[in-house]
């Protein structure tokens, strides 16, 4: 009794303290912010963007997902890209043990250095990477808000705790996105990146074995898919990959609504958003192409995702080498 009056203060609290950092979320921020300082800076990320995705567009996923990761773990702040000598950053951390690409925000970066040294944080690169990669692989297009600086620290655990994993339930994932001041809206869209790229089978492996620890299986996935996901996933398999919205996980389109609303999203966090009136109906009208507004709805919530938590005017620096902090 006392602990759940406690847990549900806290809960208050949390959401308050999300109200409060909200206000400053995106604070800052603007569209055209290198328009004087690099104006050439989109089009460089463009073009090499597009020279990379037309040879690997596999790489389309792990760059989208990596803004994602570096929003949610201390804001928007470059920190997912620092290398840490003791292996002790956010990149080390299990969740990211999985992120790929940071070979291609090297080669971007090195492009804008040439151009204008120092201007342009590796923050905004990598927020507009994301959506570089997003409209490449024929998925929509919008202004990227920039002007966002460089954190300095980088802490593997702060990964552990801020992303949801793939096995969290819809009050789980409501709060969580909650936390970084985003709504239940938000949460729906934003998913929809699983319309591209690929998983581990270990992501999502107990849900094909050992789903209670009784060599069961998830009854909210469809058991058809179930027998799909065995040919390719052997139990305590860590090495396999699937693609997640099979036939098209290389074309960013509605079909991952379709996919959930027929029990067949690839992770329980897929699978909840069945579990709450809002993200059901938003799945349900999304299922089908006709009509959709997830193109737009993305592209706005990706601007509100690239708010949390930004560094802005002389707060942080303009790193010059994205793994490492300046001297
Ligand atoms: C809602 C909570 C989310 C959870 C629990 C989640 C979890 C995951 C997991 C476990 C993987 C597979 C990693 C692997 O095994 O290789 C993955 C992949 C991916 N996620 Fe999410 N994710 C979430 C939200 C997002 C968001 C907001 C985006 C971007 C808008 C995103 C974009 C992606 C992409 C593009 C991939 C494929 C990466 C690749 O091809 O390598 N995810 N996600
Ligand atoms: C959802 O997950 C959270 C965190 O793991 C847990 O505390 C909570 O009991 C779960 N809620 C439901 C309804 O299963
Ligand atoms: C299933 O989970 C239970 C409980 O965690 C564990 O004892 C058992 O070894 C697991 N079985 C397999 C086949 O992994
Ligand atoms: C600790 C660890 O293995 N980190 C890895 C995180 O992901 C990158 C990119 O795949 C690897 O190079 C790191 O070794």
């Amino acid at each position: 009794m006392a602990t759940s009056k406690l847990s549900i203060c806290l809960l208050f609290e949390m959401i308050f303290l999300a109200f409060v950092f909200n206000l400053a979320n995106g604070h800052g921020l603007k569209n055209g912010f290198y328009k004087k300082t690099c104006p050439n800076a989109e089009a460089i990320v463009k073009k090499t963007i597009h020279e990379v995705i037309s040879v690997a567009p596999s790489l389309a996923g792990p760059l989208l997902r990596m803004h994602f990761h570096d929003c949610f773990v201390r804001g928007c702040d470059g920190s997912v890209l620092l290398d840490s000598p003791t292996r002790q950053a956010e990149k080390d951390a299990i969740p990211n043990l999985t992120l790929r690409g940071f070979q291609i925000i090297d080669k971007v970066k090195a492009a804008l250095e040439k151009e204008c040294p120092g201007v342009v944080s590796c923050a905004d690169t990598l927020a507009i990477i994301a959506r570089d990669v997003t409209y490449e692989v024929m998925g929509p297009f919008w202004e990227v808000e920039t002007g966002r600086r460089d954190g300095k620290v980088s802490i593997a655990n702060e990964a552990l705790i801020n992303l949801p994993p793939p096995f969290a339930n819809i009050s789980a994932l409501k709060t969580t996105f909650a936390l970084k001041g985003l709504s239940v809206k938000d949460l729906v869209v934003l998913s929809g990146g699983h319309t591209i790229g690929i998983s581990h089978c270990s992501s999502f492996n107990t849900r094909l074995y050992n789903f209670t620890g009784k060599g069961d299986t998830d009854p909210t996935l469809d058991p058809n898919y179930i027998k799909r996901l065995k040919l390719k996933c052997k139990p305590a398999d860590q090495n396999s990959i699937v693609e997640m919205d099979p036939g098209s996980f290389k074309t960013f389109d509605q079909h991952y609504y379709t996919l959930v609303a027929k029990r067949r999203g690839l992770f329980q966090s897929d699978a909840a958003l069945l579990d709450d009136s809002e993200t059901k109906a938003y799945v349900k009208a999304h299922a089908n192409s006709h009509g959709s507004t997830f193109f737009k709805d993305f592209g706005v919530s990706m601007i509100n995702m690239g708010r949390i938590g930004v560094l802005t005017g002389k707060d942080g620096e303009v790193r010059k080498v994205c793994t490492k902090v300046n001297h």
